[in-house]
């Protein structure tokens, strides 16, 4: 991207980004108990994860998929707020999980030592576990719009979170350690371990405002290319970025022999697939018309990202 127009666009784009960090972070800072309260233990141990840092990717697509389908006000951000923080709060105890020993026994996170290197393993578990459960109490502080119930957006959490998505991405990736990775396994992989996630942040965005069938399809179909593509780049990162820059262990995949797109297909026929991912998501798109250019964007940028 060289041209004047594509600078402006992502300079627009970096404002869209700083502004909806801020807001999520305000809110996740909100939605826990301070770090005072009794047991302090634990509540240290969510915020310190939950308030690390982090690229928000999850809750920024909550709040720009219920803009590319509501009126885009501060109400409609307002609603999707609370979606967003579950997003984020079930995203970041699958990463405390995701450390452990037991995991992938990882001693950097998000630029800081890992939970379980702080407060313990039982504390880094306990605190994975209240964040999952708080990402639901958050959910039931949506406003439900008319063609959503609380029960449904409970639903879809449930279901990205359960044993048939996020867990069963990690089951199988548990399973796949040290075996040689073919592109139908590492596929599987991705699509439960991250697509799953995101595919439930751009729905609840959309759910908690409104959207027709239709366009919950259209995100639905946006969100499976742009996370499996985010998932391809994260491979490719951590062979060719450092730990530094990631603020988590690089090299990690090769070492622990980790299904991943590069070790299946090599380092140019993974970028050329999160390439065809990536316009793909571009197309999901187009029956929403101009108010998803936003998520348009964030897609590029996200193919173009070191870190
Ligand atoms: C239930 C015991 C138990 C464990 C669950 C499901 C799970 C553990 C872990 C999966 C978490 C994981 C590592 C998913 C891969 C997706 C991914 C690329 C995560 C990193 O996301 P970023 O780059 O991270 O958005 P930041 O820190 O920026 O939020």
């Amino acid at each position: 991207m060289t041209s004047r127009k594509a600078v402006r666009t992502s300079d627009g784009l970096a404002i869209y980004l700083r502004e909806r960090r801020r807001l999520v972070e305000g809110a996740l800072a909100r939605s826990l108990p301070a770090a005072s309260v009794r047991p302090a233990t634990i509540h240290k141990a969510m915020r310190y994860s939950l308030l690390a840092g982090g690229k928000r990717l999850r809750p920024i697509l909550t709040l720009a998929a219920s803009e590319a389908v509501g009126t885009g006000g501060a109400r409609t951000l307002a609603n999707a707020l609370p979606a967003a923080c579950a997003a984020e709060l079930i995203h970041t105890y699958s990463l405390i999980h995701d450390d452990l020993p037991c995991m992938d026994d990882d001693d950097l996170r998000r630029g800081r030592p890992t939970s379980h290197t702080v407060f313990g393993e039982g504390v880094a578990v306990l605190a994975g576990d209240a964040l999952l459960t708080r990402a639901f109490g958050m959910l039931a502080e949506v406003r439900p719009p008319s063609r959503y119930p609380l029960s449904v957006l409970v639903k879809e959490a449930a279901t990205a979170a359960g044993s048939l998505q996020l867990i069963a991405g990690q089951v199988a990736d548990l399973e796949a350690e040290g075996k040689k990775p073919r592109l139908p396994e590492v596929r599987f992989i991705h699509e439960r371990k991250t697509a799953a996630m995101i595919i439930l942040s751009l729905r609840l965005g959309a759910m908690t405002a409104n959207a027709t069938p239709g366009e919950l399809e259209s995100l639905t179909e946006f969100g499976a290319a742009l996370g499996l593509a985010f998932q391809i780049i994260d491979d490719i990162l951590d062979v060719t970025q450092s730990s530094e820059r990631l603020g988590k262990s690089a090299g990690k995949d090769l070492e622990a022999s980790k299904a991943t797109y590069p070790a299946a297909i090599g380092l140019p026929a993974s970028r050329r697939e999160a390439v065809r991912l990536t316009k793909k998501a571009h197309d999901s798109l187009r029956p929403l018309g101009a108010k998803s250019a936003r998520l348009a964007q964030i897609a590029d940028y996200l193919l173009g990202r070191d870190f």
